[in-house]
């Protein structure tokens, strides 16, 4: 038999995948490597697909050292971390996993609008530390119903979210490169504008480098003291060194963030905060969506390496 194509996996992913990943590859598993680019340069002559998170992607820099290099299947749906105009230059492919994971993450933009408005964490703290007990009562929150809620970035994930909204009885406008003709939604081009109008504004947009820090202090300052902000796109997006200056200063009412600029290492200052809430850059991180992420990275790999086109590509055909 033919030998199998080499791969690297970068990334941890699921059991179900690496399984699948096995039976089809040689698979060079860097990501419990102690030194992953001396290894990736070990293989570099040989290997034939990277399979990487999102999250953590391959530059130029590295993709230029393959000598076959056809493909590199990204775990996960951002662009960020990849140069699809590179890639195509260099003939390869670039395959993601967009709508396994919609779901996921539109409940956890939702579910840390809901957690800052109405202090979930904080009320579970409260009574953890038994100040329920003692007699005292927590703040009151805020109403999430009927709320106005402000999207940046309508794609498959923000259009998830303002469903979810709707049902909520949420009024809805969004901002986006261009207007959908495709959503009943209100279209708000210019995002200071929005923030000014919106209580919430939900970043569900994809970062590319023109993105970065569109979210600056003068939209914080549009969103305003009653204002709340939630982020499952990419940290960068918002300029988080204005961000913590407002939540000190009690100039937004909070942020309820998945996704942060250095991530994993976050600014200190967000630790003392009480008008947040944090989370680890999870809202794909389900049993039932990683499962299907890996599978289907893993797919897209069988795809390419079996002669035909991978389901989701990056990079146009
Ligand atoms: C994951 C993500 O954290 O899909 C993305 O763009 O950031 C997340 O799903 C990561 O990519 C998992 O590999």
């Amino acid at each position: 038999p033919a030998p199998k194509p080499e791969v690297l996996l970068l990334q941890r992913i699921a059991d179900v995948g690496i399984e699948r990943l096995e039976t089809h590859f040689d698979v060079i598993h860097l990501w419990d490597s102690p030194d992953p680019d001396r290894d990736m340069q070990y293989h570099a002559e040989t290997a034939r697909g990277v399979l990487t998170g999102a999250n953590i992607g391959l530059t130029p820099q590295q993709v230029d050292r393959f000598h076959k290099l056809e493909i590199i299947s990204l775990h996960g749906v951002g662009l960020d971390r990849v140069d699809i105009d590179h890639a195509k230059h260099q003939g390869l492919r670039i395959a993601y996993t967009p709508d396994v994971l919609t779901a996921d993450v539109a409940d956890m933009g939702f579910g840390l609008m809901m957690s800052t408005l109405r202090r979930l964490p904080q009320g579970h703290n409260f009574v953890m530390a038994g100040h329920w007990a003692e007699g005292k009562q927590p703040p009151l929150t805020r109403s999430l119903t009927g709320k106005r809620l402000g999207i940046l970035g309508l794609g498959r994930i923000g259009q998830a979210i303002a469903a979810r909204a709707e049902a909520f009885g949420m009024e809805i406008t969004y901002t986006n490169r261009s207007r959908r003709t495709d959503v009943p939604y209100a279209y708000e081009p210019d995002l200071q504008r929005l923030a000014d109008w919106c209580d919430v504004l939900m970043v569900a947009a994809a970062s590319s480098p023109d993105m970065q820090a569109l979210v600056d202090d003068s939209v914080l300052a549009a969103l305003g003291s009653e204002g709340v902000i939630v982020n499952v796109g990419r940290g960068v997006l918002i300029d988080e060194d204005a961000l913590i200056t407002r939540l000190e200063r009690g100039e937004l009412l909070g942020a309820g963030l998945d996704v942060f600029a250095n991530e994993p290492h976050i600014n200190d200052a967000l630790l003392t905060l009480d008008n947040v809430v944090l989370s680890a850059h999870r809202a794909s991180a389900t049993v039932e969506t990683r499962n299907a992420m890996a599978i289907q990275s893993v797919e897209h790999l069988q795809q390419h390496f079996a002669g035909s086109k991978p389901t989701h590509l990056a990079t146009p055909e």
